[in-house]
């Protein structure tokens, strides 16, 4: 009997890939498809995986290892799919040779995100198919059946999941892999090489794949019909099919295995032999629009929110008009986002507050450097976006409005787009200044490695690039690194390249806090030398509290050693107790 396993969305995914047989996987880490990756990794003899510098890099590895004939896959979460937007839209001309899927996770709610885009909005507009599965053991079995219909039909296809699929576990059943043969590679200049005269033939011929596609959608057996009461009926895909079977057991369910292009004949016939139709989807009215276009009556988002996730109760509320008793969660104490103790941007972010410099910021760790105490990052949009933004502002204003102003930006973040904001900066006369925040990891999204920390997602060292010599090399003359704790030599450092005429880039390198699981030296405060003056108390280090008389405690238990509160006092009250062992 087949093993049956308890597996998280993501983990089943993975799951699926290795059983589909693929060969190759690239990926940039985003919440909440990170784990995708990071679960392959056990099946390295069969699969090969890596982490590119960004989504786009990811994408086009897939869309090489598929035309050299072997199935293939790229992680990202939903605007990792803007970065690969380009590559998307034409390999949708280009098609396939091996299977090719993009998993790309969407995040209602936004647990970890900088917007709520909906993923079947931008693949509808890259004429892309989409599967989205709505448990684990959908995650594992659909993201194979993904692999047969792309190969099948000739198209790279999306498989979407969202932060509750990829986050919550179900029970999955193991199966064999399927060692898919590696098919021919067979020169196609017409298929492969997209100038206009071959695009313009290929956009007819995906159209008419597309065309054929959603003609196999009404009898594809991932779109399920599940007859039972019909004064009601739901059309829905997702993690929200869960919502309406808790919320609504006895209701008639079309569940969309694949949401585009979507099964018409089948919405109509569903639609017919229901009294009352709703669109259940979260986020974007994707499928509703569709299904009113063809002039089907539907409920949808007249009564369900484009925003955030849903909830059973939601649809109970919404429509049985239900009024839903739910105990009030406990009141937690407000917890506003923070960085680690002992974290190194913090001491960053407070020689910056010092200086009263405003930072141009980017995706990080560090974009908690916008929030009180700190309150330096004044800007944060997308990944890459602090070093032009900073630019863009110069060229606007002078050299004289940006003296107040600085880039931040993380190494992860650097190497993914950053890079080519600063070779801009130096080809178009740039003076600003660009601190990267250099803590040897991509910290936010759970410490992955990147092409600057020397080891591979498979664990093998590698060349680890050189941040410093990779600016001097795009032409920055002056580029200059400070341990971030070093305060005074930072402060300095910044007053120094602020007044150069070039532009100057500024590396902190300190790793991550939380990269150091060697025990820490420890510091405590001493209430008869401390003066109130409130100092070390500027950087908002969570290990620090006041006293009822105003006199500061370190917590013991989350100092991190840091010694940055040592080096702000002058009354020398805070000490040095125990060194590490
Ligand atoms: C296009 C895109 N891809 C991925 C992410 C997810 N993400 C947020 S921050 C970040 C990188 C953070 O690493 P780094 O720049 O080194 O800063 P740190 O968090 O370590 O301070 C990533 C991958 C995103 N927000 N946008």
């Amino acid at each position: 009997m087949a093993e049956k396993v308890i597996m998280l969305g993501n983990e089943a995914i993975a799951r699926g890939a290795y059983e589909a047989g693929v060969k190759v996987s690239s990926a940039y880490p985003g919440t909440p498809s990170t784990e995708i990756s990071e679960y392959l990794v056990q099946y390295k003899e069969d699969v090969y995986e890596e982490w590119a510098p960004n989504e786009k890099v990811a994408a086009e590895v897939a869309v090489g290892a598929s035309i050299s004939g072997v199935r293939a896959m790229a992680c990202m979460k939903h605007v990792g799919l803007n970065v690969a937007a380009d590559p998307l839209y034409s390999v949708s001309y280009m098609g396939v040779n091996g299977g090719l899927v993009l998993v790309v996770a969407d995040d209602p709610g936004l647990y970890s995100s900088q917007n709520e885009q909906d993923t079947r909005m931008v693949a509808r507009a890259a004429q892309i198919p989409v599967i989205e599965p709505s448990d684990s053991a959908e995650a594992k079995d659909f993201f194979k059946t993904a692999f047969e219909l792309s190969e099948k039909y000739d198209r790279p296809f999306i498989f979407r999941t969202t932060t509750r699929l990829a986050h919550s576990q179900g029970l999955v059943e193991l199966q064999e892999r399927n060692e898919v043969p590696d098919k021919e590679y067979v020169k196609n200049i017409r298929k492969n090489v997209m100038m206009p005269g071959n695009a313009r033939l290929r956009h007819v011929e995906i159209e008419k794949r597309n065309q054929e596609l959603a003609e196999a959608a009404n009898t594809l057996p991932i779109n399920t019909l599940e007859m039972n009461d019909t004064s009601i009926g739901v059309i829905t895909s997702g993690i929200p099919y869960q919502y309406v079977k808790e919320a609504l057991p006895n209701v008639s369910v079309l569940k969309l295995g694949m949401v585009n292009p979507l099964p018409r004949k089948m919405i109509e016939d569903f639609a017919a032999k229901v009294d009352t139709l709703y669109i259940v989807e979260e986020l974007d009215p994707v499928i509703e629009e569709q299904v009113k276009s063809w002039g089907i009556q539907a409920i949808g988002k007249e009564i369900f929110t484009v925003q955030g996730e849903y909830s059973a109760n939601m649809l109970r509320t919404a429509v049985l008009k239900e009024e839903v008793k739910v105990k009030a969660p406990a009141e937690a104490p407000q917890r506003p986002p923070i960085l680690c103790p002992g974290c190194p941007h913090r001491s960053v972010y407070h020689v910056l507050n010092k200086l009263k410099l405003h930072a141009a910021g980017d995706i990080g760790c560090y974009t908690l450097g916008a929030v009180a105490p700190l309150s330096v990052v004044d800007t944060t949009m997308c990944m890459g976006s602090s070093i032009s933004t900073l630019h863009g502002m110069e060229k606007a204003r002078g050299r004289e409005y940006i003296k107040d102003w600085v880039a931040v930006i993380g190494d992860s973040t650097f190497l993914h787009t950053g890079v080519n904001s600063l070779m801009n900066m130096v080809y178009n006369h740039a003076s600003g200044t660009v601190m990267i925040l250099d803590n040897s990891t991509t910290g936010m999204t759970g410490h992955q490695d990147h092409a600057a920390t020397g080891k591979t997602l498979m664990g093998d060292p590698t060349y680890a690039i050189d941040i410093p010599a990779l600016c001097k090399a795009l032409g920055v003359k002056n580029v200059v690194e400070v341990n971030a704790f070093d305060i005074s030599l930072l402060e300095k450092t910044i007053k120094e390249e602020q007044a150069k005429e070039e532009v100057s880039v500024i590396i902190t390198k300190s790793p991550c806090v939380l990269l150091d699981k060697s025990k820490k030296p420890l510091y405590i405060a001493h209430e008869d030398k401390c003066k109130k003056c409130g100092m070390c108390m500027k950087p908002g280090c969570p290990a620090m509290t006041k006293n009822v008389d105003g006199t500061i405690h370190i917590d013991d238990t989350m100092c991190t050693g840091c010694g940055l509160c040592e080096t702000l006092c002058k009354f020398d009250a805070i000490e040095l107790v125990k060194v590490g062992e």
